[in-house]
């Protein structure tokens, strides 16, 4: 276990708080539950009742004779596949409603961005021209439906993959059908007495995964910016700071924008806010918790409360009146741990139903009833707040809201927008290399220490670093999402965030949003200068704080598209080198792109860089040098810089 639970001031203020009360949260029962170490490494079979078999010691089959090897694949195989299927069914529920508004019976929605529908619809050869929003919405949303339940042929997206990497995916049979197909075939596949060879187990766990990354997430993304609009730059603050005293407090938690956005709306009615004033609030403040949270962020500016073990420290403040959780990343402790304040926590959706709870179904059907339903009960819980409560004073102030559109734009304007001068400023060296920095917190490790050291060594370094998910919110927290930030990297990094007017750390939003990270990685690698593909890139994908099955499917995905991927923290196949072996340098063989598990954020940030440095090299790049850009990123009005200041090591004349 970790000596220092979390390096948030505000986190470390709210276990005080919890143990000088007795209360239990996920960083103490993370002391409490010793984690069974034969299942930790992947070396228990539960896949038939004549197990559960343990491959402890010598023994190294199964009763019915499966290896050590073929378990380790299967375990890992069914986790990638409910990653797959939890971010894929995610993307079903959007495809559900853009069909909806597009027959009219989700009347509260409508199309933020028409150009994106159009634009998506082209990839699914729906005819756009002459044709309403709502007809275009009708087909596009069908369209999508029977893309996950497709049978035969190739998921649609695909075609959004490098020439290349659709190429290698047919040769090596990895071209996904439907994802419905793809996670039931891993689920049968790795059924007791089926398949038996770990590669074809791992291959067919890999197709899963892709129909996760280039379908199921990449829908999400897209018909969510379709319905509530792409992002573009906006500010907020996070952390539990962003609570309010005076205020009714309203907490979204989970993934899903399609309720959360309602609920938004619903509390800035000025009726809303009237009818909170006359329960003695001065109004309605709403926050999120994980990737609902990110969602509303995006694109209105909701203020951050923080990342998934932050849940029960929010409750703890005893200043939350409604917790509204949809799906994914909620912790069955809430509702024991909210019975302890006047915190009503509150279920939105059938997939994610909690004993004890206040289950308020959302519908898009009558979308802004249920949600007007949702804040006045949280109005009504006002006057139950006890009269002392504890909101630590911490909070720090953020940009986000960088989707892929707006990288093209903010290289170039409407009218030339590219990824040029970013593949132009890695070729010259000014930035080093990119890096995915995304994921989950982990009760098991120290709260977000991995992400931010990590990261401030990567920006130091001139990497450009985007994040999503709950490393999104490590960094808000921490001020990496800030434009102050950039005083913090290397001299050539901070010279293009001056230039375009950037952090160095850029948010492109939820878990599903990885999908941004997909596209932008495609634009780079087809845009010329830095290869033709995406392993060819001088970047690496990183969660150093992993913990759910979806992790998994992303880290699965971004192999299988040729990234190099490290996860810090648990190694789920630690029992086995082989299958070790097999996701990293028999994946790099296979598809250009490995998996590792790697302990220590300093050793991740080693191989990072050394990557990145050998990309470089395979690129025939300049070799980076940190001193290069010294002059030209210490700009002060008035001073001139003259060539020979870089030749003598100085940062300006006067220097
Ligand atoms: Fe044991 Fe084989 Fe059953 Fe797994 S499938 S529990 S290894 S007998
Ligand atoms: S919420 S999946 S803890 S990133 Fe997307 Fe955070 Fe991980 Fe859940």
């Amino acid at each position: 276990m970790p000596q220092k639970k979390s390096i948030d001031p505000a986190a470390l203020r709210m276990l005080d708080l919890a143990q000088g009360q007795n209360i239990l949260t996920a960083f103490t029962r993370a002391d409490s539950t010793k984690p069974c170490p034969i299942g930790a490494d992947g070396n228990c079979c539960r896949n038939c009742w004549m197990g559960p078999c343990r491959f402890v010691g010598k023994t190294n089959n199964g009763i019915c004779g499966a290896t050590r090897e073929t378990i380790q694949a299967r375990n890992l195989a069914r986790a990638i596949a409910a990653g797959s299927a939890s971010h894929s069914d995610h993307g079903r529920d959007l495809a559900h409603l853009m069909a909806a508004i597009g027959k009219g019976e989700a009347p509260d929605y409508k199309i933020k961005d028409e150009g994106k529908l159009r634009i998506v619809a082209g990839y699914f050869d729906i005819k756009t021209e002459g044709r309403t929003n709502e007809e275009i919405a009708k087909d596009l949303g069908e369209a999508a439906l029977r893309d996950f339940g497709r049978q035969d042929g190739e998921i649609t997206y695909i075609k959004r993959a490098t020439p290349k990497r659709q190429e290698m995916w047919r040769k090596l049979g990895l071209t996904p059908k439907g994802a419905d197909r793809e996670v039931v075939e891993v689920f049968h596949r790795t059924h007791m007495g089926n398949d038996q060879d770990p590669e074809d187990i791992l291959d067919a766990a890999l197709r899963a995964s892709l129909t996760d990354g280039w379908c199921g997430s990449m829908i999400s993304t897209d018909f969510s910016d379709i319905i509530f609009g792409t992002p573009t730059p906006v500010s907020a603050s996070a952390n539990l700071g962003v609570l309010k005293e005076d205020e009714v407090n309203i907490i979204v938690h989970g993934h899903e924008p399609q309720g959360a956005a309602m609920v938004l709306e619903a509390a800035s009615d000025p009726e809303m806010i009237k009818y909170a004033q006359s329960k003695g609030a001065k109004g309605i403040n709403l926050s999120g918790i994980c990737c609902t949270a990110n969602e509303v962020l995006m694109r209105q500016g909701i203020p951050l409360a923080g990342n998934f073990l932050h849940q029960e420290l929010a409750i703890l403040t005893g200043a939350v009146e409604a917790f509204i959780v949809d799906v994914q990343c909620i912790m069955e402790a809430l509702v024991p741990l909210a019975g302890k304040f006047h915190t009503k926590i509150i279920t939105t959706s059938p997939k994610g139903r909690i004993p004890g709870a206040t289950h308020i179904p959302f519908s898009e059907h009558d979308a802004m009833t249920v949600a007007r339903l949702i804040v006045k009960t949280a109005i009504d819980n006002y006057p139950n707040r006890p009269k002392q409560v504890n909101i630590p004073d911490t909070s720090n102030t953020l940009i986000a809201g960088f989707s892929h559109e707006y990288l093209n734009y903010m290289q170039g304007g409407m009218f030339r927008q590219s990824f040029r001068p970013l593949n132009d400023n890695v070729a010259n060296g000014r930035i080093r290399g990119v890096a995915g920095v995304v994921g989950c917190n982990n009760a098991t490790m120290t709260q977000d220490d991995s992400h931010i050291n990590i990261i401030r060594e990567l920006i130091k370094n001139d990497v450009l670093v985007l994040t999503t998910g709950c490393g999104g919110h490590a960094c808000g927290k921490f001020g990496m999402l800030s434009p102050e930030m950039m005083e913090n990297a290397g001299h050539g990094l901070k010279e293009v965030c001056q230039a375009i007017g950037i952090p160095p750390v850029l948010h492109m939003g939820s878990c599903v949003d990885n999908s941004r990270i997909l596209t932008a990685a495609t634009q780079m690698a087809t845009e010329g200068g830095l290869g033709e593909d995406i392993n060819d890139l001088p970047a690496v994908g990183i969660a150093p704080e992993w913990m759910t099955e979806k992790a998994l499917a992303i880290g699965a995905y971004f192999v299988a598209s040729g990234a190099y991927v490290i996860f810090g923290g648990p190694n789920p196949v630690a029992g086995s080198e082989a299958i070790q072996k097999l996701i990293s340098a028999g994946w790099e063989k296979k598809v250009d792109g490995k998996l590792e598990f790697v302990e220590g954020w300093e050793n991740i940030v080693a191989k990072t860089l050394a990557h990145i440095d050998a990309k470089r090299k395979a690129l025939k790049l300049v070799e980076w040098d940190p001193n290069r850009f010294a002059p030209s990123a210490s700009y002060v009005p008035g001073e001139m810089y003259p060539a020979e200041a870089y030749a003598a090591g100085k940062r300006s004349a006067k220097a």
